[in-house]
């Protein structure tokens, strides 16, 4: 199996360089909204868009993949909220599954049935141990999911589930308080899961200011994700890239 992408996340994260990841949901962008967001992604040296959302209705996931991929070669990685957001197009897929929840078709059911299509997409596959928590009010993903996130000031659940996640196997833990959360994780529960883990860290929902991101590094992140703020203010990608880059410059 392809480890390219994931090679490059371990190899960033030995030298403890921090990553930026732009969350680019299909159903929230025209064809002029990517091409002026892949701009100022590479001007600001975005490492990685992420593409994908809880409920992606329309069906141009491959369209705006190629997009992004006709004008720059930031990695395109796959964020699906559904087996149907799997694209060819994409460099890499994070193979959620859902380890906060106790819903067995987030768990392992819907893999089941998405395993042959997944598998000849070609795409490098990365299992990623999926933790909601809960970001202060209900979120499209904590609805779908229909599985409760973890409480927010529960940082040793958080710690024990990312633990298992990583003896279980999986390459990456991904937590995250569901897209445009009111309330992001906590700086306190970032560090005691990266603690106790040695595989990636990606923290992501409702991070809405540089300093957000950056003390989440600090924290232990090792991927900041961002998708809200940035549909809103496409300009904060710049400030959101030089908070997050800053850190192995003075770490
Ligand atoms: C959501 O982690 C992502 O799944 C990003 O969240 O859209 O709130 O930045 P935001």
């Amino acid at each position: 199996m392809k480890q390219i992408i994931f090679q490059q996340f371990l190899e960033k994260k030995k030298q403890g360089k921090k990553s930026f990841a732009v969350l680019i949901d299909p159903d929230k962008v025209t064809a002029a909204k990517i091409v002026a967001l892949v701009e100022l992604a590479v001007t600001a040296k975005v490492d990685y868009f992420f593409v994908g959302g809880s409920l992606v209705i329309s069906s141009h996931l491959d369209e705006c993949i190629q997009q992004i991929k006709a004008s720059c070669s930031i990695p395109v990685i796959l964020f699906p909220g559904s087996p149907s957001q799997v694209s060819p197009f994409a460099d890499a897929l994070l193979y959620l599954s859902l380890i906060s929840g106790r819903n067995p078709e987030l768990l392992i059911g819907q893999h089941v049935i998405s395993a042959p299509f997944v598998r000849k997409s070609g795409l490098e596959i990365m299992p990623t141990g999926y933790m909601v928590i809960d970001g202060g009010a209900p979120t499209t993903v904590s609805y779908i999911s229909n599985a409760s996130p973890i409480p927010a000031d529960k940082n040793e659940i958080a710690m024990c589930t990312a633990m298992a996640g990583e003896m279980l196997g999986m390459k990456l833990i991904y937590m995250d308080a569901g897209s445009g959360a009111k309330t992001p994780i906590t700086e306190a529960m970032i560090s005691k899961v990266s603690n106790c883990i040695e595989i990636p860290l990606i923290v992501g929902g409702g991070i809405t200011t540089p300093e957000k991101a950056y003390l989440n590094c600090k924290a232990g992140a090792d991927i900041i994700v961002v998708g809200n703020a940035i549909e809103k203010d496409s300009h904060l990608i710049t400030e959101m890239a030089a908070a997050i880059h800053s850190i192995a410059v003075t770490a």
